[in-house]
């Protein structure tokens, strides 16, 4: 029963990379190197037609991408109930909500920033398309912050989950001045503190450090 994490060090494979090894579960990871193109190479292609890291191979030898559907995956999966709320739990709107919100807001607007050549059809708008996402983030990281002030220290309150994973993997990757950031943003460095304090998390930094 052995997974394989096609991964990148200090990219969205971070979370799902996380979750496996908090989960305990057996995997070997397989360096995709992005800077080189290797995510763009017929070989990645064929594993996710996307051509963006992370992809998970199964037991079984199918596929699995997008971060956060690998992690829900693995979560229902092995009855990771300590990780995510299953169906029925009272937690779990939450925690769909949560995760959610920080891949389809949080992370669209990191990767405007990160790409934001794909975001025109001019080179001379990168530095604005730039500049706008990273208004877009201070916004958006904002009700992160709030729900987190208010409800913390996870975002399912004493409870931790995978959220949270995802949440700091997505702090870290903040474009501007990270120690503003977290000033600005006190619950989510509390929350990212907690987090990044696990051993296991300790022990995945070390090799996912890039
Ligand atoms: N929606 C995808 C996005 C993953 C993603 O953006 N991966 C980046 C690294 S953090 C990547 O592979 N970039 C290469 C590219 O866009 O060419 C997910 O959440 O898994």
């Amino acid at each position: 029963m052995t997974y394989t994490l096609y991964w990148n060090p200090g990219k969205a494979s971070f979370a799902p990379h996380a979750l496996l090894a908090e989960s305990s579960l057996d995997y070997t990871l397989v360096n995709v190197d992005i800077d080189s193109g290797e995510s763009h190479t017929a070989k990645y292609l064929a594993i996710n037609p996307a051509g963006y890291v992370p992809a998970l191979k199964l037991p079984d030898g199918s596929i699995m991408y997008e971060a956060a559907a690998i992690m829900l995956y693995l979560a229902d999966h092995h009855e990771l109930r300590e990780m995510a709320p299953a169906a029925g739990d009272s937690d779990r709107a939450l925690f769909l909500r949560s995760l959610f919100y920080l891949t389809n807001t949080v992370q669209d607007s990191c990767k405007a920033y990160y790409y934001a050549h794909r975001y025109s059809t001019d080179e001379a708008d990168a530095a604005r398309i730039k500049d706008r996402a990273v208004q877009n983030l201070d916004e958006r990281w904002k009700v992160v912050e709030d729900h987190l002030a208010a409800n913390g220290p996870y975002h399912l309150g004493e409870r931790y989950s995978l959220v949270d994973i995802y949440m700091t993997m997505l702090a870290d990757w903040y474009p501007g001045n990270s120690e503003e950031f977290f000033a600005r943003n006190p619950s989510v460095k509390r929350c990212s503190d907690l987090v990044t304090a696990r051993p296991v998390i300790i022990e995945v930094m070390k090799i996912d450090n890039d």
